[in-house]
């Protein structure tokens, strides 16, 4: 019995790795023609549905978070490459920012966040409003070494090359440790034009009606939909021919995005596409060994991890850090799910099986009890 489930479940892989796997890691349609693309820097993604001299993609599949701090949300990283263009600053704009869950709304040294000024010929920047927000988790090569503009702005916070040829990050309570960026630092270019060579500035979250950054007041920007923007000044002036990778920047989001509703621009509104494959696997709670499906297995898998588990491997399917008898409910709820065959992701039934169950409650309570008086 237990050989054979082994064989069915290294069969049902070879199945899954085989019908899964492409030459292309996406495809993007437009004007009725398909075009296959890998993850990366390409030239022939710049066109004019994408922004003609540059693109913003993501950086790979985004992901389900299992566990941690963000356990039930979805990760997106944003790349924004350039194939030798120009520009001053760029927004993804159509996200609600309310759902970006790695965002700082409050300034840890008190007080409200400074926007992101620039040629403010009074210092009037009292004057300015206040940004919603700034999302903690962004990289570019360059950071702006002015120090004094930097705090002024409340921007010397994101990761960024610390001149030493690696990443660094922190201040203002925020800890670059344990960010996961998929990119390596000499993967990106440099735009170092400006003395000091600021890069990208930071990701301000701005909603509807509110002109923040001087290039928006100074042209009449306002925003109708909630925008995310980067400001990077020395991108305007970027040596010509500069090409490749010019920052990254991750999203913690509470739902799955939808490409159809989002998209990226110079003036905050949806000008432009953002390229990748924007599914998400969002497996069973009780699917331990992301097979597709919640089975024996599955509930061996918790079972071992019963009471010491940490991980959605082990059981934690509700992510707070334990496999315990919620996470035990969970995946008996959606037990049987998924055996109808792999890659039915999000439309199987639950299968009731009164006697699996029953076994199963069987097993999971005389854990409980045994691991009681254990501690008894
Ligand atoms: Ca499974
Ligand atoms: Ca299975
Ligand atoms: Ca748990
Ligand atoms: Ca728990």
């Amino acid at each position: 019995m237990r050989y054979s489930l082994q064989l069915t479940v290294a069969f049902l892989a070879v199945i899954l790795f085989a019908s899964t796997a492409t030459a292309y890691d996406y495809t993007y349609e437009h004007d009725g023609t398909v075009y296959e693309f890998d993850y990366g820097y390409d030239p022939a993604k710049a066109m004019p549905s994408t922004g003609g001299n540059m693109y913003y993609e993501l950086a790979r599949d985004p992901a389900y978070m299992y566990t941690g701090e963000y356990a039930g949300k979805y990760e997106y990283y944003f790349d924004l490459y350039t194939t030798g263009g120009t520009f001053y600053l760029t927004d993804i704009v159509g996200l609600d920012n309310g759902k970006i869950a790695n965002a700082q709304t409050e300034r840890p040294g008190g007080g409200t966040l400074n926007t992101q000024r620039w040629g403010d010929p009074n210092g009037m920047y009292d004057a300015w409003p206040a940004s919603t927000g700034r999302i903690m988790d962004m990289w570019s090569k360059s950071v702006n070494a002015s120090q004094s503009s930097a705090s002024a702005f409340d921007y010397w916070v994101s990761s960024y090359d610390d001149g030493s040829g690696g990443w660094t990050g922190g201040g203002l309570g925020y800890s670059w440790a344990g960010t996961d960026n998929p990119h390596s630092y000499a993967e990106y270019v440099s735009h170092t034009w400006w003395p000091g060579g600021e890069g990208v500035w930071k990701a301000e979250l701005t909603g509807p009606g509110q002109p923040v950054h001087w290039y928006y007041t100074q042209f009449g920007i306002v925003p109708a939909e909630d925008t995310i923007y980067m400001p990077g000044n020395c991108l305007y002036w970027a040596p010509s021919g500069a090409t490749g990778l010019v920052l990254t920047l991750r999203v913690i989001y509470d739902d799955v995005i939808d490409p159809d509703t989002i998209g990226w621009s110079m003036n905050a509104t949806k000008q432009y596409d953002i390229l990748g494959n924007f599914d998400v696997s969002e497996p069973f709670a009780g699917d331990c060994d992301l097979d597709g499906d919640v089975d024996w297995a599955d509930y061996q898998a918790l079972e071992v991890g019963f009471g010491v588990g940490t991980t959605w491997a082990e059981g934690d399917f509700d992510g707070d850090g334990d496999v315990d008898w919620s996470d035990y409910q969970e995946l008996e709820a959606n037990f049987g799910a998924g055996t109808s065959g792999i890659g039915n992701l999000g439309s199987g039934e639950p299968v009731p099986e009164p006697m699996t169950l029953s076994v199963l409650a069987l097993g999971a309570a005389g854990l409980l009890a045994s691991r009681r008086k254990r501690v008894a």
